[in-house]
């Protein structure tokens, strides 16, 4: 690199670090560090990969679902999710990549997603509490996103923070509905709640000591709080959703602090969270091979329309 070289490149650094501390937004044409780019499409293509690969759970109910209400209020929520991955996938590429080549990173495991989907929805209860706990932490994680240094993915969290809250609602919504009923209904929500509530603690992201991103990505103004501090917020926000519901949290060590003005509550099993994000959980294999098979049987429709363009391209 020449002298002239490096003294621009430290100007256009001087002029991204000016925008990040005057919290406002970089844009796909400004220059940024390398290292910021990659960090957001590591953590973009995660997040539009979790929609994706977060329709299955749901969509395994949406022909059991007990009635025709139930079942328009799944299929309107499964197809949000997919939207949402279109929406953080286009964000994606405005850094220089492409979605096929992202989906390529995913179904052969070289990009994550979320933990979350990678347990298997037993009873109708689940969808319930999928919404209320799933998308309640999802909504938390994600407002502060709205806020996010980089402008396209900031922008495509305020649409999907929108519809996240009427998910959050509907599965609450379910969730009541249950609970007014027969004590089988009642026990089925309450086994829901036992198997959702630590794994959605875990969607948070390892503890605050043991997350290698986050500080970085807080001093680029990617990230707005810490993973412990969304935990908690979440948590707080839930145990008076759970009295209201009638159901108990499954934590033994959940009562509130009055010193700390918030809820003290137990350890999540980072074990089991680290074989989950490696491929052990319950269902990645089955998530993973469901996601291949659809791309692979989705061939001939990219085919069809990459054709179809050219076509236009020549006798528009
Ligand atoms: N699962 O250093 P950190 C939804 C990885 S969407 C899997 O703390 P960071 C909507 C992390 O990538 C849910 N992997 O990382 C819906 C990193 O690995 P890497 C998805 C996880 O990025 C509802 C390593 O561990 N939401 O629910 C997880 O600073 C219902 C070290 O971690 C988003 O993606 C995890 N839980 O913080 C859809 C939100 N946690 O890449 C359908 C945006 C951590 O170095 C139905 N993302 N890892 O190999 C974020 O806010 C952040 O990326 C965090 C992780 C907070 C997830």
């Amino acid at each position: 690199m020449t002298t002239t070289e490096r003294r621009g490149e430290t100007e256009l650094s001087a002029g991204f670090e000016e925008i990040v501390a005057a919290d406002q937004r970089v844009e796909p044409r400004d220059w940024m560090p390398d290292a910021y780019r990659a960090t957001l499409v590591r953590q973009i293509a995660q997040h539009a990969h979790s929609e994706i690969i977060g329709m299955q759970p749901e969509g395994n109910w949406i022909l059991r679902a007990p009635s025709l209400r139930r079942k328009a209020i799944l299929l309107a929520k499964v197809q949000d999710e997919a939207g949402h991955g279109l929406y953080l996938y286009a964000a994606a590429e405005t850094l220089g990549v492409d979605r096929e080549e992202l989906t390529e990173k995913l179904i052969e495991s070289r990009q994550k997603y979320s933990s979350i989907f990678n347990y298997p929805t037993l009873t109708y209860a689940d969808i319930g509490v999928i919404g209320w706990l799933v998308d309640g932490a999802a909504i938390c994680n994600q407002v502060p996103l709205c806020r996010c240094s980089y402008g396209p993915y900031a922008r495509a969290m305020i649409r999907i923070c929108k519809e996240e809250s009427f998910h959050q609602r509907q599965g609450y919504e379910l969730l009541m509905t249950m609970m007014r009923g027969t004590d089988a209904q009642k026990a089925m929500v309450q086994e829901a709640t036992n198997r959702w509530w630590w794994p959605s603690l875990m969607m948070f992201g390892p503890p605050d000591a043991d997350s290698p991103n986050t500080r970085q990505s807080m001093a680029w103004g990617i990230k707005r709080h810490t993973n412990d501090e969304l935990r908690q917020r979440f948590v707080d926000m839930t145990v008076p959703q759970a009295e209201a519901l009638g159901v108990t949290l499954p934590d033994p060590e959940l009562r509130w602090n009055a010193e700390r003005d918030a809820h003290d509550y137990g350890e999540p099993d980072w074990v089991e969270f680290k074989s989950v994000i490696s491929g052990g959980g319950p269902c990645n294999t089955q998530r993973l091979a469901r996601r291949r098979r659809a791309h692979e049987s989705g061939a001939w429709v990219r085919e069809a329309a990459a054709a179809y363009a050219a076509k236009q391209e020549v006798h528009p």
